[in-house]
């Protein structure tokens, strides 16, 4: 064979090869992606009601997809997505516990392990935590996106930050028909207002009740609300009562109701931004240290006097932080993590 007419019959296989293989990734992606046309999605990360009622859910809940299909979380708030079988793991790592030896936000939680708009197929996968965590989520406030590359069957995803804020992914065969982004969006706000209702109804219980006061009992010991209870998968981001009048002397209790859906802080002064100072390592992603906006700041014996500093840290539902107050005076405190959750305790000489 001349030299010409082989190198034009290589060139020749070279093309049919070429179309051949074409054909086949052609065949195959359509195997994967048999659905004419990728669908996007998008599930809300929360949802934020009246004044400061938020709705710590997922919405819709549940979704349907067919593989190929793009789901967008839009993050209303302090959310992380995470896919796993183990279901919901802590988000603060404390000193002592699995050989922590620094207070920290779980990198688990707190650092992404797969790129915002990458393709998922399975195991493991998280969004990272948005706003004000180094390192987390790209666009923090913004949106999460996933292509759901997965067989037919439902994945459960959650955020760490809220146990029981949940969602659901079901892929469904090619050829079985799923609701529309439009259909997706009207859902999505159904199940939001349904979650802020009980949410709203407090937030207004609260609004009524803002002028009332809480006082000592028999005890000498004020008792402050932290955050809503009884109100389902919605959380009222409120000290309920924000004044509080003592004697000198008495002592206030805040508790964050056990059925409280989230935490809240009893700090003063603000320490807004300062919940995560991270501590780069040499290799990989740096530690996630608690700044001192996450970090308690008892006074000694827990008393309180004219500009004494205290700070609760996260005080999650079922927990209590307790201060007695000895000079009167006007007290200003807030909790740290959520804007606009702030109270006066009022203490008056003894007797008054
Ligand atoms: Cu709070």
């Amino acid at each position: 064979m001349p030299n010409t007419t082989r190198s034009q019959f290589i060139f020749g296989f070279v093309i049919v090869a070429a179309i051949i293989m074409g054909a086949t990734i052609g065949l195959l992606s359509n195997d994967v992606y048999a659905q004419a046309e990728q669908q996007t999605i998008v599930v809300q990360a929360g949802g934020a009601g009246l004044g400061a009622a938020e709705a710590l859910i997922f919405a819709p809940q549940s979704v349907s997809v067919h593989r190929g299909d793009r789901v967008v979380w839009a993050v209303n708030g302090f959310h992380n997505i995470r896919f796993s079988e183990e279901g919901h793991i802590p988000l603060a790592l404390i000193p002592g516990v699995n050989e922590v030896e620094i207070p920290q936000i779980n990198p688990a939680v707190g650092l992404p392990n797969i790129d915002n708009g990458a393709v998922y197929s399975g195991g493991m996968a998280n969004s990272g935590l948005p706003a004000g965590v180094p390192g987390g989520a790209p666009d923090a406030g913004g949106t999460f996106s996933l292509i759901i590359d997965l067989e037919p069957g439902t994945y459960t995803y959650l955020c760490d930050v809220h146990p029981g804020m949940v969602g659901q992914i079901t892929v469904v065969a090619d050829d079985e028909p799923v609701a529309s982004t439009a259909e997706v969006a009207i859902q999505a706000k159904g199940e939001i207002d349904a979650a802020l209702a009980l949410g709203n109804e407090a937030w207004q219980a609260q609004q009524e009740a803002a002028f009332g006061v809480n006082t000592a009992n028999d005890e000498g010991v004020a008792n402050v609300q932290a955050g809503s209870t009884d109100t389902g998968r919605t959380t009222v981001n409120r000290f309920f009562g924000s004044t509080t009048v003592i004697e000198v002397g008495q002592t206030v209790t805040w508790t964050v109701p056990a059925g409280s859906p989230d935490p809240h802080t009893v700090t003063w002064p603000p320490l807004r931004g300062q919940d995560v100072a991270p501590i780069p390592q040499d290799a990989g992603p740096p530690i996630l240290a608690f700044g001192p906006g996450f970090t308690p700041n008892i006074p000694e014996n827990g008393e309180v006097a004219q500009g004494t500093e205290f700070n609760s840290a996260l005080l999650f539902p079922g927990q209590s932080f307790s201060l007695t107050f000895t000079e009167p005076g006007a007290y200003p405190y807030v909790c740290n993590i959520h804007p606009g959750m702030e109270g006066t305790v009022v203490v008056l000489p003894p007797g008054a």
